[in-house]
C-alpha cells in the first residue's frame, strides 16, 4: 500500500480532475501534507476517509496500492449476497478476490465492524461446516482462515492512528488458538480512531496483565473461541477483572465460547456478542472521557 499518494493519483483512482482534488486540499475537504518542494501528499488513511465519506468510486484501485479490488469489480453483491460471494471466494482459495470483496466494502463506507459481524463471520460459519460433509473440509478451513486473516491485517493497514489516540490492549485468552476474532477486534477499534495491541491468540492472563502495566492502556479486550480448562480461565478472568476494578482501565470480554466461562456480571465488565458492540462501547469511552481520550480522526 502506498503511505503517500500525489493529488494526481489520487484524482486518477477515484475519476475526477487533479485540480478538484487540489482546490478539496486547499478547501480543508481533503487533509494533507506538503514536501519540501511544496507539493501536495495525501496520506492513504485520508485518501480511504475522503472516498467512504464522499461515496466515491474507486476507478483505480491499483493507485491507491489496493490492486484487489479490481479482482471483484466494480460491480459488488447485494447486502444478501456479500457473505455467499465471500464464501464462495474463501472455500475456492481465491484470496485476491476475498481481499478486494472486504476493502471494496469498506471503500463503500461500511465499518469493519459490520464487515466482520456480517459476511466475515457468516462466510466463516459455513466455511467451519465443510468438514462434516467433505473430505477438504479440513484444509479449505485452514485455508480460508488465512485468507481471512490477511484480509483484516490490509483493512487494519489502511488505519493511521495518532499516537495520542487511546490505547486498547488485548488478545485470545490461553489456551485459544484462534486468530481471526482478536485481530479483528483490534481492527475494529484503529477503525474508531484508536491505536490497538493486539497480542493475539493463546496469550496467557498473566501476560495481559503485565501488558497492561507497562503500556496503560484504557481499554482491554478478551476474546474467548475455545476453553480447555473451564475452571481455570474463569479464576484467572475474575482474577483479571478484580484486578481493573474500580480503575481506570475498562474490560470487554466476547466470543463463541465465552459463556462456558459463566462469568458473574461486574459493573468493569462488558460482554458483547458482536464486534459492533465493542465498536459503540470504545466510541462511547472516548466520548465520556471528553477531548483528552477522544481518537483524533473516526473512520467508523
Ligand atoms: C477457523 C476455525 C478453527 C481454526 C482456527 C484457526 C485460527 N488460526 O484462528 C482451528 C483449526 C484452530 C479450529 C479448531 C477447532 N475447531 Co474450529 N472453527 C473455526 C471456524 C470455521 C471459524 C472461526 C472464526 O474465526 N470465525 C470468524 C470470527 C470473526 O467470528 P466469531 O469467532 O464468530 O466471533 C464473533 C463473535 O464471537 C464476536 N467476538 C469474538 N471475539 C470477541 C471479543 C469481544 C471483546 C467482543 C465484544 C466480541 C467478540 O465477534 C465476532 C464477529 O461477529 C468456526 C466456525 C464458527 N461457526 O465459528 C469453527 C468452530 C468454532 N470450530 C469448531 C470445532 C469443533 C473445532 C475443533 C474441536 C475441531 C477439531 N476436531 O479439532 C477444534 C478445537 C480447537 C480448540 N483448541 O478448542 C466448531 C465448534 C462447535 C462447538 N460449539 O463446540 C465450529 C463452530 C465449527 C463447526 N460448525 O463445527 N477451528
Amino acid at each position: 500500500m502506498k503511505p503517500l499518494l500525489s493529488p494526481r493519483d489520487l484524482a486518477k483512482a477515484i475519476g475526477v480532475s487533479e485540480s478538484s482534488i487540489k482546490r478539496w486540499v486547499d478547501d480543508g475537504a481533503i487533509e494533507a501534507t506538503k514536501t519540501a518542494g511544496g507539493h501536495r501528499r495525501i496520506a492513504l488513511s485520508e485518501a480511504v476517509r475522503f472516498v467512504r465519506e464522499s461515496r466515491s468510486v474507486v476507478v483505480r484501485p491499483d493507485l491507491l496500492g489496493l490492486r484487489e479490488m479490481a479482482a471483484v469489480g466494480a460491480e459488488l453483491p447485494s447486502r444478501g449476497d456479500e457473505a455467499e460471494r465471500l464464501f464462495d471466494y474463501l472455500k475456492a482459495g481465491a484470496a485476491a478476490e476475498a481481499r478486494g470483496l472486504l476493502l471494496s466494502l469498506y471503500l463503500a463506507g461500511r465499518s469493519v465492524a459490520e464487515i466482520v459481524d456480517g459476511p466475515l463471520r457468516t462466510a466463516m460459519e459455513r466455511i467451519g461446516e465443510l468438514w462434516i460433509e467433505e473430505e477438504t473440509g479440513i484444509f479449505c478451513e485452514h485455508r480460508a482462515t488465512e485468507i481471512a486473516f490477511r484480509a483484516v491485517t490490509q483493512i487494519r493497514g489502511l488505519f493511521a492512528p495518532a499516537e495520542q489516540a487511546p490505547l486498547a490492549l488485548g488478545g485470545a485468552a490461553e489456551g485459544d488458538p484462534y486468530t481471526l476474532p482478536t485481530m479483528s477486534a483490534a481492527a475494529v477499534l484503529e477503525s474508531v480512531g484508536w491505536r490497538a495491541v493486539n497480542l493475539g491468540p493463546n496469550t496467557p492472563i498473566d501476560s495481559l496483565l503485565l501488558g497492561v502495566e507497562s503500556l496503560h492502556p484504557r481499554l482491554v479486550w478478551l476474546s474467548v473461541s475455545a476453553v480447555v480448562d473451564r475452571e481455570a480461565l474463569a479464576q484467572k478472568v475474575k482474577r483479571l477483572v478484580s484486578y481493573l476494578a474500580d480503575g481506570p482501565v475498562s474490560l470487554a470480554l466476547g466470543g463463541s465460547a465465552l459463556a462456558e466461562l459463566d462469568l458473574a456480571p461486574h459493573s468493569q465488565l462488558h460482554v458483547g456478542e458482536k464486534m459492533g458492540e465493542l465498536e459503540a462501547f470504545a466510541k462511547g469511552i472516548a466520548l465520556a472521557a471528553g477531548p483528552a481520550l477522544s481518537p483524533v480522526e473516526t473512520h467508523g
